[in-house]
């Protein structure tokens, strides 16, 4: 488990992260500008495949994994994915719908401090403490649309996601400001001259994240948008994402 090599390219920016792209393309390290401060990158061969295989089967046996009961809208269900959560000693307790996980330490998962160096690696400046794992067995289990602005992240959080296994898709979506929505509601019905000029940036974003790709999410991200992996009927293999955070 302890060599494994990344194939990261150079940089390359895009403005649209919908659009297809060649093999020699997704070698690279694409950053994605979405206004306002907002920043995602998206490295699709973070990891080389068959490493990427190796930390799949890892994670997938020796994992602890639990399917928690979590609040949503004042009522409580079941988690639609497994989850386990890893933290450095002495960080304040994460805590999200309700639900406060157990921290496992990282000596308990010794793989997983090679795979937050090599994420440290590809990211110099980043210092992340803490990593909340996701497993999606099948393509009926997701992650609604949420944003992950917890106050132990600080006003501008990055998250660094690794996923292995079944490609799942990856949405961003703007939230709507209270003065958009006032806009919305006027401009209804008005002719396109009268309506306001929609700006440079899309308002919606679509990732396949891949076997061993790396997503960056930076900024003012967690602020300004909002993430999911819907559900998805065809997807019929298992999916384990880590997310590295940085608890203040
Ligand atoms: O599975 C993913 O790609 C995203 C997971 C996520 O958004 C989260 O754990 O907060
Ligand atoms: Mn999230």
């Amino acid at each position: 488990m302890n060599s494994f090599k990344r194939q990261v390219g150079s940089e390359a920016r895009n403005s649209n992260p919908s659009s297809s792209s060649s093999d020699s393309e997704t070698r690279k390290r694409q950053t994605f500008d979405l206004g306002n401060g907002s920043e995602v990158i998206y490295i699709p061969r973070f990891l080389s495949f068959d490493d990427s295989w190796k930390w799949f089967h890892y994670l997938n046996k020796e994992i602890p994994w639990t399917r928690p009961s979590i609040r949503v809208f004042g009522r409580s269900c079941i988690q639609p994915r497994d989850t386990c959560y890893i933290a450095s000693e002495g960080l304040p307790e994460l805590c999200y719908s309700g639900y406060q996980p157990h921290a496992y330490s990282w000596d308990d998962y010794p793989p997983l401090k090679n795979i937050l160096a090599a994420v440290h690696e590809a990211l110099p400046g980043s210092n992340f403490n803490s990593l909340l794992l996701n497993r999606y067995k099948c393509g009926s289990d997701y992650v609604a649309w949420h944003s992950d602005d917890e106050k132990l992240y600080g006003p501008t959080p990055e998250i660094a996601s690794v996923s292995f296994g079944c490609e799942r898709e990856f949405l961003l979506k703007k939230r709507t400001s209270k003065i958009t929505q006032v806009q919305a509601i006027r401009c209804a019905g008005e002719p396109a001259s009268k309506k306001p000029r929609q700006n440079k940036h899309s308002d919606q974003h679509s990732f396949m994240l891949k076997h061993g790709s790396l997503l960056v999410m930076r900024g003012n991200t967690q602020r300004d948008w909002l993430h999911s992996v819907p559900k998805r009927a065809n997807a019929d293999a298992v999916r384990i994402n880590l997310t590295f955070r940085c608890v203040l």
